[in-house]
């Protein structure tokens, strides 16, 4: 069958992010012999334009859709990406079945699929589930049974299963050498999975929470073709987090020391798994930035936002980046459950003592389903369960509501290495584009070490799509 692959995606802040999820289904569809096109939404200059081009001169018999970002999770100036979204489905309505899926589709799924008013939807990892809803589409079959699908006008399905080896991405139909100039890396994933239950997250409800991990010497020649193959010099994993479990990462960045690959990386790291051995080791792959997902700096914080590490896990991990010379990032979420103007200046304070190169801030956390503070939330009164929270809801501790943005402003506006991408603080979309066209390497907040003063400039209006 001739099939369409739509990547939706069109948000370039904080830099176009290649569509990796879609590029793992290339292989598994291919390889059933299907014929494969793929339509990239990030660049076109009109997407619907695009898309009706593409069905036109392609006639599909059904559209992959896939929907990485339902919205931009930043609180002030939210937008969401749906209304894009439901255009472009409609252009193919009645041309071919549309089957949407992806991360972002996967966190509201019936919601989502009745919005968009699409054909399928497919909840989870489509490697294994996507092929055989295909067939079952090109032979007239019933979907019902298949898990993880949601059919038009349903609202239950099955639960989704966890797809068990994880193959490499075949990226070969993508405009990788694109996002690789305008984005400055390539991505890459070296297992799925989180155990732990930071309250508001949703990565392990995507992911699971058992760690599957990928072959090592897989990994290995993907990052080989990556290097080789498409001149790549800078990789980001995608990993939930990179150093976790601790053996399979220091494993891999041996691997990758042997085969000699020559390329830089940065991920995200848990700060309570990181030791001086294994920080020495991953400069030696290549690493050269590391991002923690602290969230706060303030004890009582990290136990409120469910947290797996301390303040003194964060020193040390800090201390550890600062005396091997590595980049650092700590990006912090102010607003959660308990927040006060005491926990942020403890934050503030901290951040101070730790030096990183940048903290990147977001005000207010966005409640989605499934996760513990959404079933918080219900429980005191701030969300009720009739709520769409397709329209972002930013869960802010009611004492400080009102006020957190202008604390977090006046405080961030005084330090010279601080984001807060909602506040405009050192991060508009027109600063990143301006940054673009420098050849940058690797994550932008590498270079807070040679900006000035804190800037922010007055709110824009929303950049990309329209909001709701
Ligand atoms: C790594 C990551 C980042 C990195 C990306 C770095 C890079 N160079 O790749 C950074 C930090 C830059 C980032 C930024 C953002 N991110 Co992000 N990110 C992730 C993360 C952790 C992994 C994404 C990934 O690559 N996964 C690996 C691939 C293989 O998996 P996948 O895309 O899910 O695809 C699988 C399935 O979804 C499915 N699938 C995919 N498409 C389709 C289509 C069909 C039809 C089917 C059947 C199946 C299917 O099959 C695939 C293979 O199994 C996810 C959370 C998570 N754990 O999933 C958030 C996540 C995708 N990000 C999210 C968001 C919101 C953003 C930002 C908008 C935040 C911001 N304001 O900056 C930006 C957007 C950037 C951009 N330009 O698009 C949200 C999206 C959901 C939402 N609320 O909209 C997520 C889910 C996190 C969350 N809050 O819940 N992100
Ligand atoms: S924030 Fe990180 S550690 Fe916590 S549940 Fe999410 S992915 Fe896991």
């Amino acid at each position: 069958m001739d099939i369409l692959l739509i990547s939706a995606n069109r948000e370039r802040t904080p830099y176009p992010v290649f569509p990796l999820g879609l590029s793992y289904l290339a292989g598994p569809l291919g390889e059933k012999g299907h014929n494969l096109k793929v339509l990239d939404l990030c660049f076109a200059d009109d997407p619907e334009l695009a898309v009706s081009e593409a069905i036109d001169g392609f006639a599909p018999g059904v559209v992959v859709l896939s929907l990485r970002n339902i919205d931009n999770v930043t609180f002030p100036g939210s937008r969401s990406y749906l209304p894009g979204v439901k255009k472009i489905v409609d252009v193919c309505r009645g041309k071919a079945p549309v089957i949407v899926g992806g991360s972002g589709f996967s966190i509201m799924p019936v919601e989502i699929l009745a919005y968009l008013d699409a054909d399928y939807g497919v909840v989870g990892e489509g490697e294994e589930v996507l092929p055989e809803l295909v067939s079952r589409i090109s032979e007239g079959l019933s979907a019902d049974d298949l898990r993880g699908v949601l059919v038009r006008g349903r609202t239950n399905f099955l639960p989704a299963r966890l797809v068990q080896a994880i193959r490499p991405a075949d990226r070969g139909l993508f405009p990788l050498e694109r996002y690789y100039r305008e984005g400055g890396m390539a991505n890459l994933q070296t297992k799925r999975g989180c155990p732990f239950s930071c309250i508001y997250c949703t990565y392990p409800i995507l992911e699971g929470k058992a760690i599957r991990v990928r072959p090592i010497g897989e990994i290995i020649a993907e990052i080989r073709s990556l290097v080789e193959g498409f001149g790549i010099s800078y990789i980001y994993f995608v990993d939930d987090i990179f150093n976790y479990p601790p053996e399979f990462a220091e494993e891999l960045c041996r691997a990758m020391i042997d085969a000699g690959v020559k390329v830089n990386w940065t991920a995200f790291i848990n700060p309570a798994f990181i030791t001086a051995s294994q920080l020495k080791l991953m400069i030696t792959a290549g690493c050269d930035a590391v991002e923690f997902g602290s969230e706060s700096g303030s004890a009582c914080m990290l136990r409120n936002l469910g947290k797996s590490f301390s303040v003194d896990d964060l020193r040390n991990s800090s201390r550890l980046c600062l005396d091997e010379g590595a980049d650092f990032a700590h990006y912090i979420l102010f607003g959660g459950p308990g927040e006060s103007e005491a926990t942020i200046d403890e934050t503030f304070a901290l951040m101070d003592e730790l030096e990183p190169t940048a903290v990147i801030a977001m005000t207010g956390i966005r409640i989605f389903p499934g996760t513990p503070l959404y079933h918080s939330a219900l429980a005191d009164g701030t969300i009720t369960a009739e709520m769409s929270l397709l329209d972002p809801f930013f869960y802010i501790s009611p004492p400080i509501r009102e006020t957190l943005c202008e604390m977090v402003t006046e405080r961030a506006m005084a330090r010279k290495n601080w984001v807060a991408p909602g506040l405009e603080i050192n991060m508009s979309d027109a600063m990143l584009e301006a940054l673009r066209h420098f050849p940058v390497r690797g994550p932008l907040w590498k270079l807070m070490k040679r900006l000035g003063r804190s800037r922010v400039r007055p709110m824009a209006a929303p950049a990309a799509d329209t909001p709701r």
